[in-house]
């Protein structure tokens, strides 16, 4: 491969194997095996193996263009260097919960990173019926540490203003505004749903009270920079086992409301209880651990270590969390929405094999989706939410 020359190609499996070789990662080594394992949207990724041992190692590669869709929506390989610094940062901000990077060569657009194998990536394991206890604490824990520490109230406003630019990333951040905040909520080529739902997703182009408020979201993340965000923290972002949970992929990285990565985590636990209305209960009950987590580790934080003046203004912590609670409860709204009609769906409802039941469940997550968006500002807390869930999903 042309790792001495350090020109960027694709790697194949031998490539890859020869590029952990020669970065002296298996000193030794009585010979490797490689696998490409990548099933995500847009990268390749091979599991290295030490014949013989434990040992082994991921090698990611971003691709110029997105994989889900092909050769025709050309993506920056700079999103490979964003990711691996994210995930050094995080890891320092937040370690039980991030995997460690060994290696980054940013002309390559390669990360070498742990191999987290022995877990489960979340969305497969709670479609499987995996319960996962510790994953919402963790998620709460994982987002009071990387959100807090990366907001004005965390961090010396220099320092801020220079992690800002340093995650600079219009290219992806331009992904999620055009599939996230518009192209649902337009008769716009990305959309993808099954024919069954046209007249819903026809419904939603002319729906101008829902577009008046989708377009608020919208705004809302194009302009507020309040702290180093994941970008795409969806349950295919976090590997998981019943003791530990990992956040991968954040390709997506850039400064941005803090509601948003809230709000991922909050819809995609929502769509296990859209799809299973059996583990609404179960489902609730992550939604406000994860709240509780979360908050309480903010205010923790925010107690201890606040570098704003206001810091001890009667009220203005609780109105931060206010101010979170309500974006995150509209963006998880917008990611409802997106999931069922626009181009990258979720295998929760896709992967419902009766057709009437996936039909109720998509028309379910898309009114879920409304009423988020719509009465975001009433929804007071987890149980307000999960009483608008559960009004949907008995229609
Ligand atoms: C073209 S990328 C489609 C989706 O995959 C990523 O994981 C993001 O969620 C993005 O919106
Ligand atoms: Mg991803």
């Amino acid at each position: 491969m042309s790792l001495v020359k350090n020109t960027y190609e694709p790697l194949t499996e031998k490539t890859a194997a020869e590029l952990a070789v020669s970065l002296g990662l298996f000193p030794g080594s009585p010979g490797l095996t490689t696998e490409e394992i990548g099933d995500g949207n847009l990268n390749l990724v091979f599991r290295i193996k030490e014949k013989g041992s434990e040992k082994s190692l991921i090698i990611k590669q971003a691709l110029p263009f997105a994989k889900v869709v092909g050769e025709s929506w050309p993506l920056t390989l700079k999103r490979a260097a964003i990711e691996a610094e994210a995930l050094k940062l995080f890891k320092k901000l937040a370690p039980d919960f991030v995997p460690e990077v060994f290696y980054n060569d940013e002309e390559l657009a390669v990360t070498v990173m742990e191999d987290l194998s022995h877990l489960t990536i979340s969305r497969t394991g709670f479609i499987a019926g995996q319960e996962y206890p510790l994953i919402s604490s963790h998620l709460g824990d994982y987002l009071a540490k990387t959100i807090f520490h990366t907001s004005d109230y965390g961090l010396l406003q220099a320092d801020k203003k220079k992690l800002a630019k340093d995650f600079y990333n219009p290219e992806l951040c331009k992904i999620t505004e055009d599939l996230i905040f518009a192209d649902p909520y337009f008769n716009s080529p990305t959309n993808d749903f099954e024919e069954a739902l046209r007249a819903d997703a026809e419904a939603l182009w002319n729906d101008s009270a829902l577009k008046l408020e989708a377009a608020q979201l919208r705004k809302v993340f194009l302009n507020e920079a309040e702290a180093l965000l994941h970008g795409d923290l969806h349950t295919g972002s976090i590997f998981a086992s019943d003791t530990e949970t990992k956040v991968i992929d954040p390709e997506f990285a850039f400064y941005g409301p803090a509601g948003f990565d809230i709000g991922q985590v909050i819809a995609n636990l929502l769509f296990q209880s859209i799809a299973n209305p059996g583990k609404t209960d179960f489902i609730d009950k992550h939604i406000e651990t994860f709240w509780e987590a979360f908050s309480g580790g903010f205010t923790r934080l925010w107690l201890e270590d606040n570098k704003d003046p206001f810091a001890d203004t009667e009220g203005f912590l609780p109105a931060v969390l206010q101010k979170y609670w309500e974006d995150a409860v509209g963006f998880a709204g917008c990611e409802l929405i997106r999931r069922t009609i626009g181009l990258a769906h979720v295998a929760d409802l896709d992967g419902i094999k009766d057709g009437q039941r996936r039909l109720d469940a998509k028309r379910a997550a898309l009114a879920a989706g409304r009423n988020l968006i719509l009465e975001r500002r009433k929804i007071a807390d987890v149980k307000e939410l999960s009483k608008i869930i559960s009004l949907v999903s008995s229609v």
